[in-house]
């Protein structure tokens, strides 16, 4: 295993790359999906289900951990592969965005941000140097910087305030996180709708020479095209050598377009949030099983699948389900969408390597559109 972290690109189709991340408790395919594990727990899913629909790495939550259980118990407790029991890379965000999203009463200065718990009302304080030290406390492999993500549309004043600032954090992030030779920290593009904006942060991140970098502030209210747009003028201003996340994203259109564009890595609460939710990503598009006309459907959700879930359970059945409240929905549905992420994720590195992700993206899109019925 590889002791330290380290990317290598082994194939490109248009802006399209196939590559490896290699670190010491594991190498991750790249174009990759990371499922979502907020607070320890991919929802719904044992953690060997997890790792057997190919999941090389999975996500965790900063703010969720640091409030529940507290990071210096679960330092206690030996980090968080240990706790959760998955051995493998974990890439954990730094905290801001969900602070932004859940906390209650947030004050956002220079030196950080203090908020309010959304679980119990206590008061923290989140420092660039604080987010660092507990994705320390963790042992996450891949870190993120903290960073000031701007919800869309908004003013471009306050757009240039809040990327300028990500930038001084990404440089107070570099300095904590110091030199770790099997661990990244990544920093994260800001910049919202405008492109000039995106390439300033692109540059002083790419200055600062860090492992990896991310793009943030997308899929935050802004129609899928200018998302498209801000990628195309951020990924070529990005270091080729060094791999790229888009944070947040997305649907599996998203996913393909964007890997199009240059992008490596993926998460989203999307296919586990919406399985919890009665909705089925399958081959032929989403499938709403809370919907009446499943419930005399005998047939799977997608017969030529390779997923028990999606093969072996009929739409009526989950419909039951789904209507009941009963938790098996949720754990079905998120076991068919992870399988179907994952899918995707295989399908997308095969056709890089084969020279024809064109071709499979038309593909893939034609299949969508024609639905099954
Ligand atoms: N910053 C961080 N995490 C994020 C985002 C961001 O901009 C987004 C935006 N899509 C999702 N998660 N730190």
């Amino acid at each position: 295993m590889a002791d330290q972290f380290s990317f290598r690109l082994l194939a490109s189709d248009g802006h399209a790359r196939r590559g490896e991340i290699a670190m010491p408790r594991g190498t991750i395919r790249t174009p990759a999906f990371m499922p979502v594990g907020t607070g320890g727990t991919v929802k719904a899913m044992y953690m060997d289900q997890v790792r057997a629909l190919g999941a090389d790495i999975i996500l965790g939550n900063t703010y969720h951990l640091m409030l529940r259980p507290g990071a210096e118990r679960m330092a206690r407790l030996g980090g968080l592969h240990e706790f959760a029991r998955w051995p493998w890379p974990i890439l954990t965000d730094s905290g801001g965005f969900q602070v932004m999203s859940l906390a209650q009463l947030r004050k956002l200065t220079e030196k950080g941000v203090t908020f309010k718990s959304h679980i119990d009302g206590v008061v923290y304080e989140m420092t660039p140097e604080r987010s660092i030290e507990i994705q320390g406390l963790l042992d996450s492999d891949i870190q993120m910087q903290l960073d000031e993500c701007v919800a869309l549309p908004a003013e471009p004043a306050e757009i240039e305030r809040a990327m300028e600032l990500s930038l001084r954090w990404a440089e107070r992030c570099k300095s904590a996180f110091g030199d770790q030779p099997g661990k990244a920290m990544f920093g994260i593009v800001q910049g919202g709708d405008i492109a000039g904006l995106r390439v300033r942060s692109a540059e002083a991140l790419k200055a600062m020479d860090l492992k990896g970098y991310a793009v943030g502030g997308l899929a935050v209210g802004e129609p899928q095209a200018v998302m498209l747009e801000m990628l195309e003028a951020t990924c070529p201003v990005l270091p080729s050598d060094k791999p790229r996340y888009l944070m947040g994203v997305g649907t599996p259109d998203d996913i393909v377009k964007s890997v199009m564009r240059g992008i490596d890595m993926f998460d989203c609460v999307m296919p586990t949030r919406a399985g919890r939710h009665g909705l089925a990503y399958t081959r032929r598009g989403k499938i709403n099983l809370k919907n009446a006309r499943h419930a005399e459907d005998p047939r799977p959700l997608d017969e030529e699948s390779d997923c028990p879930a999606a093969r072996d359970y009929s739409r009526a059945y989950l419909h039951h389900l789904v209507k009941s409240g009963e938790n098996l929905a949720g754990m079905l549905l998120t076991w068919n969408n992870l399988f179907y992420y994952q899918d995707l994720m295989r399908g997308i590195r095969d056709a890089i390597e084969a020279g024809r992700m064109a071709d499979f993206a038309a593909e893939t899109a034609e299949r969508w559109a024609r639905g099954d019925l």
